[in-house]
């Protein structure tokens, strides 16, 4: 694979990562084709409440969010196949020009970006693949331009680097462009670790679909037997933990960056966080951050929610 800018900036962050304790795979590995292919699996496993719940949410409020933000273009960070955009393209059909679904996975980009296209001949639909935690800055500006990031793909960040990716976003934003976020929150920890270990294993391909990824892009000697997957609920930071533990002790090496993992038994690699969240501390956040939480909708169970904010005019 050609070394670009984007790659270098991936493979110093997995470099870091790794030497991390605990060791650590950023989280964009796991979206590659196949990795998004299970994903969208995931998101029809029964315990897999959040995509309903997401869809709940804008179902009821979409035509709510097109009279507030009136957007021009609809901008998607973390698109992926973006089954619930549509409740917004339908909402905001009246005034809507441009869809910018933006990804890493440039698969899952061009899949969802043609079937938009076809499904809705009015709007441009203009694709940018890139990192949502780097590449901020190449959105188009014609506004009013309303930012989705659904899914809770947010809980996938750090506390920190939430801070920082919020604050960047906020200074990206004019005024009369808005931020809509979909956010999972706090809630029974069986049912969030049933949510993220599912009887037929999908959700353990996907997690151990980051080893193959990382085999394949940088030479690295990961052997899936050698590994147990281990998700678990951490109280104290409240966010789902991902990832797995190795069975015994073993060396991996990682060919093109130069590295030699000497694993313990039982020790882990993590794989994700997926950060669940409550509503004053999240709002706080959005504050800390520059931008002004203006609505924060749940569905009918209280399982998830839906944020509007925009930056302070
Ligand atoms: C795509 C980050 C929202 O955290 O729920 C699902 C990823 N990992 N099952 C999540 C995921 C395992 C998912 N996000």
């Amino acid at each position: 694979m050609l070394e670009t800018a984007a790659t270098h900036g991936l493979n110093e962050a997995t470099r870091r990562s790794l030497q991390a304790v605990p060791k650590e795979l950023p989280p964009v590995w796991l979206y590659d084709a196949r990795g998004s292919r299970l994903y969208d699996e995931i998101t029809r496993l029964p315990d897999y409440y959040l995509p309903r719940r997401e869809a709940e949410i804008l179902w009821a409020r979409s035509s709510l969010i097109s009279e507030r933000t009136t957007a021009r273009t609809l901008v998607e960070l973390g698109s992926g196949s973006a089954p619930n955009t549509r409740f917004l393209l339908d909402a905001l059909s009246g005034t809507l020009e441009r869809y910018v679904p933006f990804d890493v996975s440039e698969q899952a980009l061009q899949d969802s970006a043609e079937a938009i296209a076809a499904a809705y001949p009015a709007i441009s639909v203009e694709p940018v693949v890139g990192d949502f935690e780097r590449d901020l800055g190449d959105l188009p500006d014609a506004g009013p331009r309303l930012v989705a990031f659904l899914g809770s793909t947010i809980g996938n960040l750090y506390p920190t680097q939430r801070a920082a990716f919020l604050a960047a976003l906020a200074l990206e934003l004019g005024d009369d462009d808005a931020l809509l976020l979909g956010v999972d929150l706090v809630k029974d920890v069986g049912r969030l670790e049933a949510a993220y270990d599912d009887p037929w294993g999908v959700t353990e391909a996907f997690v151990r679909n980051a080893l193959r990824a990382t085999n394949r892009e940088l030479e690295a000697t990961f052997e899936q037997e050698r590994f147990d997957y281990d998700p678990f609920w951490d109280p104290a930071h409240e966010w789902m933990d991902i990832g797995l533990r190795a069975l015994e002790s073993h060396v991996v090496s990682v060919r093109r960056l130069g590295l030699e993992l000497a694993f313990a038994e039982g020790e882990r690699l993590r794989v994700e966080i997926s950060a669940k969240f409550r509503r004053e501390t999240f709002e706080l956040g959005l504050e800390r951050a520059g931008l002004s939480p203006e609505a924060w909708w749940t569905d009918a169970a209280d399982d998830f929610a839906v944020v509007l904010a925009h930056p302070p005019s």
